[in-house]
């Protein structure tokens, strides 16, 4: 099978942009490796929150408002689960609730993470290939002015507030990079990676931190391009740009950049920074810049267009 596109992504930006591609590239074309450092076990059921966002979103199914779960959801059952006392800081939704089960019940008869998704991509109608970054676990640790805490509880329950000192990805170094994806950071080269406008420290660093990925992608002849999640100054979603303030970074696109320098061909960037663009050139990385900011269907198919503008 020819890949000429790999694209690296976490949940709502990321999965706006893999639709983007979908639209401009045939199934066999593209390979979305998803981060999955953000999943965890929550009463009972394995959840997979970035896969989730992203097979929702190439199914047309996923809540437009939130990003996160499914568009016209019910909420009877966390409701009921809250009378009861029981966990009700994590919302899951009464349709939502059958892809968790069904996951967890594929996880349990012995089946691999990628390939409970590729079933759950069948059912939903998604043609693009869609594989989690690995099938061993990873999970990332926000390391905070509150300790360490498991990514759901800093996300989620927690709503960001802690500060941040730095992150982990427990069980990054053992994991096995899905096989499709190690493929392409070997001597099968895509015409081009993209890593799509994810928050660099919680969605694509996991990604990067598995064995061999890092070393591929700056030996990979393909270009690599970035999509920045940075937009004047904060990040469309997310904490991205209170992450950098806590790391010391300026929410900039230039700090972008330089953070991801070692893999780097192009950086895009959005039309309100364009004045950021020769400080970036400067580091040796090109810049394209576009509108970034992805509201309608035809937002997602452009920037996915300027994306792949120079790679065939
Ligand atoms: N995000 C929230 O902010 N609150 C929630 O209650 C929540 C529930 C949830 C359930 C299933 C799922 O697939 C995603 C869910 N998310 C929720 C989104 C998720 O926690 C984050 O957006 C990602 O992990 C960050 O990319």
């Amino acid at each position: 099978m020819t890949t000429n596109i790999l694209a690296l992504c976490g949940g709502v930006g990321g999965a706006k942009l893999a639709l983007g591609l979908s639209r401009l590239l045939k199934p066999a074309e593209l390979l979305t490796v998803v981060n999955t450092g953000d999943d965890f076990r929550h009463l009972g059921l394995h959840i997979s929150p970035d896969l989730d966002t992203v097979m929702y979103t190439l199914a047309g199914v996923a809540d437009p408002e939130r990003g996160w779960g499914l568009a016209g959801e019910t909420w009877n059952f966390m409701r009921a689960l809250s009378r009861l006392g029981g966990s009700d800081w994590f919302n899951l939704g009464d349709q939502d609730l059958a892809t968790h089960i069904y996951r967890t019940q594929g996880l349990q008869q012995g089946l691999g993470l990628a390939a409970v998704t590729q079933s759950l991509c069948a059912s939903l109608g998604i043609a693009q290939r869609l594989v989690p970054m690995s099938d061993d676990p990873v999970q990332t640790i926000v390391c905070t002015d509150q300790g360490d805490l498991p990514f759901q509880d800093y996300f989620v329950r927690l709503a960001c507030r802690p500060r941040v000192r730095a992150l982990r990805y427990a069980g990054a170094d053992t994991a096995r990079p899905h096989p499709d994806f190690a493929a392409l950071l070997g001597n099968d080269a895509p015409h081009a990676v993209i890593l799509c406008p994810s928050n660099p420290f919680l969605s694509i660093d996991p990604i990067l931190s598995l064995p061999g990925v890092r070393a591929g992608l700056q030996s990979t002849r393909a270009p690599v391009i970035a999509v920045s999640p940075i937009v004047g100054g904060k990040a469309l979603k997310g904490p991205a740009a209170k992450i950098m303030a806590e790391l010391g970074l300026p929410a900039t696109n230039l700090a972008i950049a330089d953070y991801y320098r070692d893999l780097l061909n192009s950086l895009v960037i959005d039309d309100i920074d364009a004045h950021e663009a020769p400080a970036i050139e400067k580091l040796g990385i090109e810049v394209r810049v576009v509108n970034t900011v992805m509201r309608s269907l035809q937002d997602r198919v452009e920037l996915a267009r300027r994306c792949l503008e120079g790679t065939s």
